[in-house]
């Protein structure tokens, strides 16, 4: 029998994160991946030359001998050879449970159904405005482990309810629960089960900074403290949608419009990293400040072009339905006409009827590419649907679909990997098709 090693499931790119993080620990280590070919294979085996690595399936003999396994975000625990060594009393954790361990400086640990990048990077942002050396990574981009060996005095973690599945230490100073709405519900058994993975963000916390107006986000168990942020009037920090202003317990902080981010949910992006930074203890006139500077994330509700009275706006980044209803929400009541969405993809087991009466009084048309293009369709019965075949074909129709005033949105309420890399690729491709048409035009 072997001596006991760590066995890393995933070579993407927490798994190598993993494996830096574990050889520099001197730790015996082995990898595999359920994938044939995981993309960069080769470049893999020859960076960590000396690591065993089985590739194409869950080699049964390495998980009864490894010491624990290390699981990606994008290996479900709950797959059967996996789940049977966590029930045999195998140690089953994930890259943040390790980075918790080993975290000596303060973390504030961000999660939610969307806007947690824009927070991450925002709140890290803030932070160093105050002086802070504060690193921001995690689900942003950059693994976790990676930030370890970078000198910091705070860090920002954005984390997925799969990295929070297989963290059991993190013990955030502060943490937080943006939003919830559906989605990786081919992950879940439910929703319930996707907010209870969410809710293990507040273990162990000093602080909760919870969203008042989403239910699903309070915390379920007891915390040390809490502060909250929303539209309710109870809210510590709150939107006053009437007046546009940010306020801190009836004390006006700063009217929406001084932001360079837009529209309703970033004010409550904003509010959410203001009442972070209150629970680190972060000069509040400093972060007001810093926050006005923030254009926001690429890829975003980004307006890319505008071309005879209509504006384009690139939201590839709108994998699921509730960022597409903030688009809508917030692009809708910022121009005088309508709304041609271009959207679809794979819808990861959503329910897309939410879609259903904010298009209605919103969009002018449709048009719809993907994999669950038809089911998304169904959704919009109200609207005119039109059907591409690729971003190109997409562009070309909703130029056409456009009239003055009105906005074409890209922002997809799916993940485009059946028929783009990623986000970044579906939006860099968007943002190429509309030059093309545009100059074409
Ligand atoms: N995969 C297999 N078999 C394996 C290992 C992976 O099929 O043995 C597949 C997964 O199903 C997935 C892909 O390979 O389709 C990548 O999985 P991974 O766990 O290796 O992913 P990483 O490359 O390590 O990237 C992950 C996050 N990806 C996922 O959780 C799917 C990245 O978030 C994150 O930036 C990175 O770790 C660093 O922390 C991306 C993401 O889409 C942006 N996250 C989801 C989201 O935000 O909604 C959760
Ligand atoms: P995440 O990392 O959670 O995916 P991002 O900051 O990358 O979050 O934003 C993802 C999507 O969510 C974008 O389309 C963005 O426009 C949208 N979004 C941003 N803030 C909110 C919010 N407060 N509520 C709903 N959608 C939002």
């Amino acid at each position: 029998m072997s001596a006991a090693f760590d066995l890393v499931i995933g070579v993407g790119v927490t798994g190598q994160s993993c494996l830096r993080y574990l050889l520099a620990q001197e730790e015996p280590v082995r990898a595999m991946d359920t994938r044939a070919e995981p993309p960069g294979i080769a470049a893999i085996r020859q960076q960590f030359t000396g690591v065993p690595i089985h590739t194409g399936g869950l080699r049964e003999e390495w998980l009864n001998e490894a010491r624990r396994l290390i699981v990606s975000p994008g290996v479900p625990v709950s797959t059967v050879e996996i789940a049977r060594q966590a029930a045999a009393g195998k140690e089953v954790i994930g890259d943040i449970e390790l980075f918790a361990r080993a975290a000596s400086e303060p973390v504030a640990a961000i999660t939610g159904s969307n806007a947690k990048s824009t927070v991450t990077a925002l709140l890290g942002e803030v932070a160093r405005s105050t002086g802070l050396r504060a690193l921001a990574g995690g689900n942003l981009g950059t693994p976790a482990l990676d930030l370890l060996g970078q000198e910091a005095e705070l860090y920002v973690i954005e984390l997925s309810s799969f990295q929070l599945e297989t963290t059991f230490s993190l013990s955030a100073q502060v943490a937080c629960i943006l939003n919830m709405s559906q989605d990786h519900m081919d992950r879940y058994a439910g929703f319930g089960d996707y907010v209870a993975a969410k809710q293990r963000v507040y273990d162990g916390c000093e602080v909760a900074v919870w969203n008042i107006d989403d239910e699903a986000t309070r915390p379920q168990g007891p915390v040390p403290a809490q502060i909250t942020f929303g539209v309710h009037a109870d809210a510590d920090y709150r939107l006053d949608v009437q007046r546009g202003v940010l306020m801190r317990r009836g004390e006006d902080l700063l009217a929406a419009s001084a932001l360079k981010l837009r529209g309703h949910h970033n004010a409550l992006n904003v509010l959410a990293v203001l009442a972070m930074a209150e629970a680190l203890g972060l000069e509040c006139q400093v972060c007001l400040r810093a926050v006005q500077e923030f254009a926001g994330l690429p890829h975003r509700c980004v307006l890319i072009a505008e071309h005879r009275g209509v504006q384009w706006f690139n939201d590839s980044k709108g994998t699921n339905v509730g960022a597409t209803l903030a688009a809508l929400a917030g692009i809708g009541s910022a121009i005088p006409g309508k709304i041609v969405l271009i959207a679809g993809g794979q819808g990861k087991g959503q329910d897309f009827s939410a879609l259903t009466a904010a298009a209605k009084d919103n969009v002018r048309a449709a048009v719809l590419i993907g994999e669950d293009a038809r089911m998304l369709g169904a959704a919009l019965a109200d609207v005119s649907c039109h059907y591409a075949e690729d971003m190109a074909d997409a562009v070309r129709r909703a130029s056409l679909l456009a009239e003055a005033g009105d906005a074409v949105l890209l922002s997809p309420a799916c993940a485009s990997f059946d028929m783009f890399t990623g986000y970044v690729d579906r939006g860099d491709t968007f943002v190429k098709c509309v030059t093309e048409v545009l100059h074409g035009a």
